[in-house]
C-alpha cells in the first residue's frame, strides 16, 4: 500500500505518453528533477514522487495501491482490468480525468486480399493481438467464434509470417497497418490517456488536499489548450 507521506504518481518511463504526461504535470505548477536513469524522480516544490516505469505496470500499480496516481492509455487500462479481475486480483480505480493525448483506436484488420464480409468472416479465425481481453469480450459481443492469439510486439506481421489469419492492434494514422498489406475492418474500443487514482485503502487527508488542489489546475490546462 501506498503508505508513503509523499503523493506517487506511475509515469510511463519512456514512450508516447511519456512526454504529454510530464508537460501536463509541469504545466499545474509540479517541479520535477527527472534524471534519465533513475525510476523515482522527486518534486522539488510539491511532496510528489513519480515513479517511472512500463506502461504495462501502471494498472496494477494503481490497482494494488502501490501508487496514488496514474497515466495511462484506456486501452492498457481496460486489458488490465479484465485480466486481473479473470484472476481473482484487485481490478478497481478511479478515472478523474480523461485527458486530450495518447488517442487510438484498437481495431481489427485483415490482409488486403481476404475476402471480408462483416465481422462474421473472423468466425473460426485466429486473431493476433496484444488485448485479448478486449478482443476477447468482442468477440464474445457479437457471437463470433474466433481466437485470440497472444503477441507482445510485431503484431502487424503476423499474417504474413503465417501466426495468425487477422489482427487486432492499436491505430492512428493507419500507416503500419498499410505498409504491412492489411486493411483496418472493424473498431473495437477506442483510447485516449486518462489520469486514474487508487480506490484501496485510506488516502491521508494531506494527499486528498493535494490531489483537490491539482485537479483544478489541470482542468484549466486542458481548457486552455481546447
Ligand atoms: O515500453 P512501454 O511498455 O512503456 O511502451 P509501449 O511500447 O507498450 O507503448 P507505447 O509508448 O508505444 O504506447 C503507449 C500508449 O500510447 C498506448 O498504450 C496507447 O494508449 C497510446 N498510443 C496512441 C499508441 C498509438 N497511439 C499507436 N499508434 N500506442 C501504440 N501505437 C502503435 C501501434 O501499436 C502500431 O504499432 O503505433 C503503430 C500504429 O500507428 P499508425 O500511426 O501507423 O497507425
Ligand atoms: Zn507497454
Amino acid at each position: 500500500m501506498s503508505n508513503s507521506k509523499r503523493l506517487r504518481i506511475a509515469v510511463q518511463k519512456s514512450g508516447r505518453l511519456s512526454d504529454d504526461s510530464i508537460a501536463l504535470l509541469k504545466a499545474i505548477g509540479i517541479k520535477l528533477n527527472i534524471r534519465d536513469r533513475l525510476l523515482i524522480a522527486h518534486s522539488t516544490n510539491e511532496p510528489i514522487d513519480l515513479l517511472r516505469v512500463r506502461d504495462d505496470d501502471i494498472p496494477g500499480l494503481v490497482m494494488d495501491g502501490v501508487v496514488d496516481l496514474g497515466f495511462i492509455g484506456e486501452n492498457e487500462l481496460e486489458e488490465k482490468s479484465l485480466e486481473r479481475k479473470a484472476a481473482g486480483k484487485p481490478f478497481e480505480y478511479e478515472t478523474l480525468r480523461r485527458l486530450d493525448y495518447g488517442g487510438c483506436r484498437l481495431s481489427i484488420a485483415v490482409p488486403n486480399e481476404m475476402d471480408y464480409d462483416g465481422v462474421q468472416s473472423l468466425d473460426g479465425k485466429e486473431v493476433a493481438t496484444t488485448y485479448p481481453y478486449l478482443l476477447e469480450r468482442y468477440f464474445e459481443e457479437q457471437g463470433i467464434n474466433a481466437k485470440a492469439v497472444m503477441l507482445t510486439g510485431s503484431v502487424e506481421v503476423a499474417p504474413r509470417a503465417g501466426v495468425a489469419d487477422a489482427i487486432c492492434d492499436l491505430v492512428s494514422t493507419g500507416a503500419t497497418l498499410e505498409a504491412n498489406g492489411l486493411v483496418e475492418k472493424e473498431e473495437i474500443f477506442r483510447s485516449k490517456a486518462v489520469l486514474i487514482k487508487r480506490v484501496g485503502g485510506d488516502m491521508s487527508d494531506e494527499k486528498q488536499a493535494l490531489i483537490n488542489r491539482m485537479m483544478p489546475r489541470v482542468d484549466g490546462v486542458l481548457l486552455a489548450k481546447e
